[in-house]
């Protein structure tokens, strides 16, 4: 999720993606067998569970699979629409949801935080116990934004920025549902609240015109697929178009420049004329030991980055610039030089002598978390625009990376960062820290490592300032207008899992306490806890009043394995009792930091921005006025909040401000100084905060930082 604005609005939305962003709930999942396992007691009995390949075995059921009833085909949605292949890492089975008007709902929502529905709830913390009503409470405020808005595509886990003109930008994603690239670049317009027009697959459109290809069977019951809409060719998935990527991407990076273009690197990509594997006939079960071996192995590491251009909406492969990354690499715009275009793109784990180009092999290269073998720590950082003018841009070869240094740990797919950066009256950069929160040992094993590199030092290393409480798998970060990076959320379930030598606890494998990280000093603070946990695809984002909103992660994972509705549950890696997955709903949760409060708990008295600037330019200062006494103004910080998803966040940034009072009157006015260079703060939306000696921040006021002429 990330925040997405209207030109004139002072505040966000949240543009949510879930799986399947183009279909309901009720496409994907036959509403027939989710309604009968309900009547077995699937969905609301402790103990019978389908998630697990038990559901088809021992329950005589798949919510993929129809019996006939709603259905012309049991498998008609996997084969219709997504070339009959495994509906990828059983993760789709938190689709099919015991929440009845979730089912009808497109999976790709805005959500209207503004809205005076948008937070109410009923006070209860454990996802379990959450009915009808309290999904009901919420409705209003959020609008489905999926196929209904023109979004034809499977976007999630994708790479997603907004760029200055306000626009949502997302490469990439899931052809088929499968673990195969997408080529497409999808754009939000947040001013008609719809996706710019791409072209239709086939399959999507024939679904439309024929749910669950009932005309199709009652024609041909054996038919393979809608007439002339074959899903295993591209063009009925991926119809081919200008704006198209070169390279299909699954869980590629992306990172707005500071010229207001994208950078996107990494990703996976298969090769979907190879065939799912045999042992599904046409109306019978699915094979549950199905795992599409063949195509799997056809897997390869996209290791040309490309640069897409929102004036021409077009692509520019860096053929010159090749690069191998592990899964959704961690980037960073750093300043390199004087000049308005001395920048460059710095990355983590890349590897350019890694061998042959696009090397097929699987778990070589890293899937679901796996390490690969030449993921090392490293910080190669592009010259992106030299690669973009290399008259050799078309011609292969490992040029314009530069090797900065190489980390302690390796953090392939799975740690957040947090990106700092201090600008003098000057305009000159004081600072520029980027930290890694939690990294991988040797072993593979989870750590909760903090590593910083200053990229303001003549030599950047990477060193390591701290640890937080407990090694954390995917854990969130969230720069707060304070400067300290607030951690939560994340699971450590693996039986290796321990704190000081002894075996983490329960909350600590849950990563059920929050965490406070003060990148000035390296020391960690102990939060309140919350009840819920959330893993991998969990996310977070700042709010405009400087909470936190946590929400996502995959609905059947939602129930922590303690839940007290369901003790007697069966283990997960033999150490807890778990939770009953099926009772897992789509639950946000908001954490107030402490800066919100006094001592004794009571709300504390929050600094006012009166007047700023709607929108500000590189170089020069603006002014804006506080309400009350000026002298008590600490901190003027802007704050980037892009997208963040599996942990990851690009583009992010605090950016700290010099300031001044004007005059001697101490009216509230204070002149402020603007970033100078598009490489310390990217153009666009940021949030505006003051903060209080005592540490307090502001409502935070829009601000426009308009693109650099
Ligand atoms: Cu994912």
């Amino acid at each position: 999720m990330g925040l997405v604005w209207r030109r004139n609005s002072p505040t966000p939305k949240i543009l949510f993606h879930a799986r399947f962003p183009e279909y309901t709930a009720n496409d994907v999942a036959d509403p027939a067998i989710v309604d009968l396992a309900i009547m077995r007691g699937a969905l609301t009995t402790p103990g019978l569970q389908f998630n697990s390949s038990l559901r088809d075995v021992l329950h005589g059921f798949d919510p993929f699979l129809g019996l006939g009833t709603a259905r012309s085909a049991d498998d008609s949605f996997q084969r219709l629409t997504y070339g009959g292949y495994l509906m990828r890492q059983g993760l789709s089975q938190s689709v099919p949801t015991r929440i009845v008007a979730n089912r009808t709902m497109e999976r790709q929502l805005l959500f209207d935080i503004s809205h005076p529905d948008a937070f109410k709830n009923s006070g209860k913390f454990h996802t379990a116990l959450l009915d009808q009503a309290d999904f009901a409470m919420n409705r209003a405020a959020f609008a489905e934004n999926g196929y209904s808005k023109g979004m034809f595509y499977n976007t999630y886990c994708n790479a997603r920025v907004t760029l200055s003109d306000g626009r949502v930008y997302v490469f990439g994603g899931h052809d088929m549902q499968s673990d195969n690239g997408l080529y497409k670049v999808n754009i939000f317009d947040p001013e008609t609240e719809t996706w710019v027009r791409r072209l239709e697959p086939c399959t999507r459109a024939n679904w439309t015109r024929d749910p669950f290809g009932r005309q199709l069977f009652a024609g041909n019951p054996n038919a393979p697929f809608y007439n002339n809409c074959d899903p295993r060719d591209q063009q009925s998935t991926q119809p081919s178009e200008p704006s198209d990527q070169k390279y299909a991407r699954w869980y590629p990076s992306a990172i707005p420049l500071p010229n207001d273009m994208v950078l996107v690197v990494g990703g996976f990509d298969q090769d979907n004329s190879v065939p799912p594997d045999p042992g599904r006939v046409a109306k019978g079960r699915q094979n549950i030991s199905q795992s599409d071996t063949a195509f799997t192995a056809t897997r390869v590491n996209i290791v040309v980055p490309e640069v897409y251009d929102p004036k021409t909406d077009r692509n520019i492969a860096l053929e010159n610039a090749r690069m191998a990354f592990p899964l959704y690499p961690q980037l960073e715009v750093v300043q390199t030089g004087p000049g308005r275009d001395d920048w460059k793109v710095c990355t983590y784990d890349g590897e350019k002598d890694y061998g042959d180009e696009r090397v097929p092999g699987g778990a070589r290269f890293g899937v679901g978390g796996g390490t690969p073998p030449f993921t090392k720590g490293t910080t190669y950082c592009l010259d992106v625009l030299g690669a973009m003018k290399d008259p050799n841009r078309n011609i292969p070869a490992k040029n314009h990376w530069t090797l900065v240094d190489t980390a302690s740990e390796v953090r392939p797919y799975c740690c957040p960062t947090a990106s700092l950066i201090e600008i003098d009256a000057d305009g000159h950069t004081l600072s520029h820290k980027w930290f890694m929160i939690s990294g991988q040992n040797a072993s593979g094993d989870q750590t909760g490592t903090v590593e910083e590199i200053e990229f303001t030092d003549p030599n950047p290393r990477w060193k390591i300032v701290g640890s937080i409480l407990q090694p954390l798998a995917t854990t969130k970060a969230v720069l707060l207008p304070d400067g300290k990076v607030l951690i939560g959320q994340g699971v450590n379930r693996s039986p290796n899992c321990n704190v000081g030598g002894r075996p983490c606890t329960f909350e600590e494998r849950e990563g059920l306490h929050f965490q406070m990280f003060d990148p000035a000093t390296g020391s960690i603070a102990k939060m309140a806890k919350t009840t819920v946990s959330r893993g991998l695809h969990g996310t977070a984002t700042l709010l405009p009043d400087a909470s936190v909103f946590f929400a996502g992660e995959n609905r059947e994972a939602l129930v922590r394995p303690d839940d007290p509705s369901f003790p007697l549950m069966t283990s997960y890696a033999g150490l807890l009792p778990r939770g009953d997955p099926d009772q897992g709903v789509p639950v946000g949760q908001l954490f107030f930091p402490p800066y919100l409060f006094k001592q004794d708990g009571t709300r504390a008295a929050r600094p006012v921005i009166a007047k700023a600037p709607d929108d500000i330019s590189y170089r020069g200062h603006f002014d804006i006025t506080v309400a009350g006494d000026p002298d008590q103004i600490s901190s003027v910080v802007m704050l980037r909040s892009d997208h963040n998803t599996h942990s990851l966040t690009t583009g992010d940034r605090y950016v700290k401000l010099a300031f001044h009072q004007k005059g001697a009157a101490k009216k509230g006015e204070l002149r402020v100084r603007a970033p100078k260079l598009p490489a310390q703060a990217v153009p666009g939306i940021y949030m505006l905060f003051v903060l209080d000696r005592a540490g307090v921040p502001s409502l935070s006021k829009r601000l426009y930082l308009q693109p650099d002429k």
